[in-house]
């Protein structure tokens, strides 16, 4: 049903409030209900999804590039749905204007209406089909639209998909003119409700023009919309791989063992007539494992003496890739029906209460927290972008990120396999609150669909079920051993963690976690200004997490705010130099919780500087970037440079020290820094 609609819109926040209400009442027992009720079914499995590659068999369009787009009015987000706009050229229905995709549409036009704008905005474009696909299947596939998508071909709905962040697709074969041209149309909804993922509120305020639709959000990132990811059409044969789940291993001896599943577009295809042939590639390409499937399309395949995927600045060659090329092959004919090539990486994950090993080897993350944001072009995909992140990740010498505060894109997930950087993958759940069953279902589904489609990435290390959700509110114990119980049930290989902010006497959820990730910002929202304050406090923290739990534990944010350029001694808020003596008081508490066994990774909040909700604690955005927004790297990038370096040769004995990173100052510099004069 169209949540575009007002009046449900409306209704479903009445029904939020008086749900709440009713379970602050009746407490203990809407409690043991709630419970009870969360154990019900309900559950959404997503089905293909694989990556858009061209091989023998398939081809790949891009559709990026300019489109048609038009705004609805913010008290009439449904008029388009209800005049059929999609049915003719947008043009024909409303004024429209060019907007590129991917990318927000927030701030492309001059236009606070458009970068402000809640509820629908429409995109158009035409595209042509060769008379060649008609004996092929083609489906039309988005890596993400902010929140939720309707998608006509020719006028005929294909899908409609909820939650952003997340990719999507439709067979449109039907819809198709073939050899002629095509009509692409996207209704795009940002509205966010109590029951999405992540939560919002929408009020009615009065405004010198008369009422105006407000969003809410408390979430300190900005509302960025539109076609954030690109869309492609593809074709496969009629039949086709539909999905390949891989489970590698490591042997005792130090072999991958690589399990495998594949899942065919048809599930009744008769068993004898075709074949499934797996063939592994090296790096140099070179075949060094083949297998023919069972029966029921699964298997494994042994890869001898395999080379293991390691994290950057934890083994001289990180991110080693395998592919794994999957052949359908019709038995009679022996010839290739289909064929899908996909990278993956061979590695073991071990934790238990104290530690986490990749490979055998604990881990120690050095990382931090990110978001998908820059100028212009908001959360929409981009390479340039991408790789100077990537490259800044590795000038820093960092191992890890995690996806806060939602599923990053499917090329970025390419790019840390290829890096050797370790992801936290995150749903795109923050702050949770206001526990309810939809909200549970809509929390499930956005992990279903995320582990779906990253659980064949090696740097893929932990799923995060939510960030710095209420966990001291009532029902959510139940909530969060739900989702935890559920996210564990879809992939046990991986540890499942929560970035946990309410204090662990409060807190009802870490007992359902493997890993405990707390976020702190000593001497800024608490003690603001007091260095002094900092390193004992981490530590008294994360011991009392740790002896409450006896589970591992990271620090998942902690930063401050820091105005690239404004120098003020002694340290104060804001300054570059109070940024570096934040951090360098955090290495303190981190380096003897380390030691004390149970400590396994600090992330600091923010790899950079990014666009929030207009707030009066924000200056043109959140600033506790280590880089600007424009990637430049403030005082305290070079600090924590030193320190993720000097921390690979430590702990991994790798060292593989820039030659730039201390810079010449004097003959005495070494005896200095190892008290020797
Ligand atoms: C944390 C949130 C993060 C914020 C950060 C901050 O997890 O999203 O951006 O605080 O306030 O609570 O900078």
């Amino acid at each position: 049903m169209a949540r575009v609609l007002a009046v449900i819109r409306k209704k479903s926040c009445m029904f939020t409030a008086i749900t709440f209400f009713l379970m602050g009442i009746i407490g203990y027992l809407a409690h043991v209900v709630f419970g009870t009720m969360l154990l019900a079914g309900n559950e959404k499995v997503t089905a293909g999804l694989l990556y858009p590659r061209e091989s023998e068999t398939r081809e790949v369009r891009s559709l990026d590039g300019m489109w048609k787009f038009a705004r609805s009015e913010t008290d009439k987000p449904s008029q388009g749905l209800r005049e059929k706009w999609y049915l003719k050229d947008l043009e024909k229905s409303i004024n429209i204007t060019q907007m590129p995709v991917p990318s927000s549409y927030n701030d492309i036009v001059e236009d606070e209406k458009v970068r402000d704008h809640v509820g629908t905005v429409w995109y158009e474009r035409k595209f042509f089909v060769p008379q060649s696909w008609k004996s092929q299947r083609v489906f039309v596939r988005f890596g993400s639209v902010h929140y939720e998508a309707y998608v006509w071909i020719n006028g005929n709905l294909a899908v409609r998909h909820e939650f952003g962040h997340l990719p999507f697709e439709a067979e449109i074969s039907e819809h198709l003119n073939y050899a002629k041209e095509n009509r692409i149309t996207v209704l795009c909804d940002n509205v966010l409700l109590q029951t999405t993922i992540p939560q919002g509120k929408v009020i009615e305020q009065d405004s010198d023009s008369g009422k105006e639709i407000v969003q809410q959000y408390s979430f300190d990132f900005f509302n960025y919309a539109g076609i954030h990811r690109s869309v492609h059409l593809y074709t496969v044969p009629q039949l086709f791989i539909k999905e390949v789940i891989l489970n590698p291993q490591v042997t005792e001896e130090r072999h991958g063992l690589v399990n495998y599943k594949i899942i065919l577009s048809d599930n009744n295809v008769n068993a004898s007539d075709y074949k499934i042939r797996v063939v592994i590639l090296n790096k140099e390409n070179e075949n060094v494992a083949e297998a023919v499937a069972d029966d029921d399309f699964t298997g494994q395949v042994l890869v001898h003496n395999a080379e293991l995927w390691w994290p950057y600045l934890m083994n001289i060659k990180p991110g080693y890739l395998y592919t794994i090329e999957v052949h359908l092959v019709n038995e009679q004919h022996d010839v290739d029906i289909d064929v899908y090539r996909m990278k993956f990486g061979i590695r073991s994950l071990k934790w238990n209460n104290s530690s986490f090993l990749i490979n055998d080897k604990p881990i120690y993350f050095r990382g931090f927290g990110r978001h998908e944001d820059s100028d212009i072009r908001g959360k929409g995909l981009d390479f340039a972008l991408l790789t100077k992140d990537f490259n800044l990740l590795k000038w820093i010498g960092a191992n890890a990120y995690r996806t806060s505060h939602y599923p990053y894109s499917e090329e970025s997930m390419q790019f840390a396999d290829e890096h050797g950087i370790m992801i936290i993958d995150e749903c795109p759940s923050v702050d949770t609150e206001n526990y309810s069953q939809k909200l549970l279902e809509n929390h499930k589904y956005s992990i279903e669909q995320l582990i779906h489609r990253d659980i064949n990435h090696p740097s893929v290390v932990m799923w995060s079920i939510a960030n710095e959700p209420r966990t001291q509110q009532v029902n959510a114990d139940q909530y969060f051993a739900e989702v935890a119980r559920y996210t564990r049930f879809l992939d046990p290989t991986r540890p499942v963690t929560a970035a946990i902010a309410v204090n662990s006497k409060q807190d009802q959820a870490a007992q359902y976690l493997d890993i405990i990730s707390f976020n702190r910002y000593n001497a800024w929202y608490q003690n603001t200004g007091r260095l002094d304050m900092v390193t004992s406090y981490v530590m008294n923290e994360a011991r009392t997490w740790h002896e409450k739990h006896n589970k591992p534990v990271l620090m998942s944010e902690y930063g401050s705010d820091t105005v690239e350029g404004l120098h003020i001694l002694p340290a104060y808020v804001w300054s570059e130099e109070f940024q570096s003596q934040q951090f360098s008081k955090h290495f303190k508490a981190f380096d003897q919780l380390r030691n004390e066994g149970f400590f396994i990774g600090e992330f600091v909040w923010n790899f950079a500087d990014f666009k929030t909700a207009q707030t009066y604690t924000r200056v043109g955005g959140n600033k506790k970037g280590v880089f600007t927004r424009n990637r430049q790297p403030k005082a305290a990038a070079h600090l924590l440079r030193k320190r993720y370096y000097e921390l690979a040769s430590e702990l991994d004995s790798i060292h593989q020290k820039p030659d730039n990173l201390y810079e010449y100052t004097s003959q005495s510099q070494n005896k200095l820094q190892k008290n020797e004069l």
